[in-house]
């Protein structure tokens, strides 16, 4: 019979615009109320870190399930965790070990182009490179920079919905986003719209929706310039150094971000070590 942890955990928000510390040995065996302290504190601290306890792919996604229903891909929309992965997708700069993840990732959410974007993600470090070697990842506070979006900019996508691309659309899987998405513009119709200001579904707290996946917002058909204005405007806005909680990685760590009020983007890294990671998508639900 498996022992059950009782109430071994605590919760330690960072000195910094999100994220907080989970302590204690996480596992799937640990208390209701455990387990409930780590969900409530997600919605409260929308990125959490648990420092280097390696975990097997069970535990990866038992701890997704306390979140909700693992995502499943939709027929005929790629995305990562299409293809042949299995419940658990594997991120390397070896394409031997997994889905190739190699270059820096700009400021994103994951799955924004998607019908039912991501409610969440787990990330675990199997293998990182020494710190001093890059790859870091950095979460972003989206709750704040709504709050701090100037109201002349608010004005401009209140009651909008942005659209954009797939960068899974273009064959590019394996060579990671580029930022340059002029390329994909050509191949890829978009496919879906997504309000700019969106609430989220369990705390009722307006956010900011946008990420570089946005390149059009409704009304601004007819004004090209004015559009890539705003849109510069916006990116500049959501990538400022203060709304970031930045993780420097040591194998065994586990993140856990609510990918419905935050960005995230990774640095580059040296290419002489290997980069592990293994990640478990939850489902979200249609943006509003
Ligand atoms: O490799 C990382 O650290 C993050 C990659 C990423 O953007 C993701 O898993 O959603
Ligand atoms: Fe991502």
């Amino acid at each position: 019979m498996s022992t059950t942890t009782i109430d071994c955990i605590s919760i330690h928000p960072f000195d910094g615009p999100l994220g907080a510390e989970v302590r204690g040995p996480v596992s799937a065996e640990l208390s209701g109320v455990d387990t409930f302290t780590i969900v409530e504190a997600l919605r409260q601290h929308q990125v959490l870190v648990i420092k280097e306890q390696p975990m097997s792919d069970e535990v990866l996604l038992e701890i997704g399930s306390w979140f909700g229903p693992q995502f499943v891909a939709p027929n005929g929309i790629p995305v990562l965790g299409t293809d042949e992965q299995g419940a658990v997708t594997v991120l390397s700069n070896r394409d031997e070990k997994g889905v190739g993840s190699r270059i820096a990732l700009p400021f994103h959410t994951d799955f924004q182009f998607m019908p039912h974007p991501l409610k969440g993600a787990v990330l675990h470090a199997v293998e990182v490179p020494p710190q001093s070697a890059g790859g870091d990842t950095l979460w972003s506070n989206m709750y704040q920079a709504l709050e701090e979006l100037p109201g002349d900019l608010r004005e401009k996508i209140e009651g909008k919905r942005g659209t954009g691309v797939n960068p899974y659309a273009a064959g590019r899987l394996g060579a990671g986003f580029t930022g340059d998405t002029q390329k994909y513009t050509d191949e890829v119709v978009p496919d879906f719209w997504h309000p700019l200001v969106r609430t989220h579904p369990e705390t009722g707290r307006q956010t900011l929706y946008f990420s570089m996946f946005i390149h059009h917002i409704e009304g601004y058909e007819d004004r090209p310039e004015e559009e890539l204005e705003l849109l510069q405007a916006l990116r500049a806005h959501v990538d400022q150094d203060h709304l970031y909680y930045r993780h420097r990685w040591n194998t065994g760590d586990t993140i856990i971000w609510d990918n419905t009020c935050t960005n995230h983007k990774r640095d580059d890294f040296d290419q002489a070590f290997d980069r592990e990671v293994h990640r478990v998508q939850i489902a979200g639900t249609k943006p509003f």
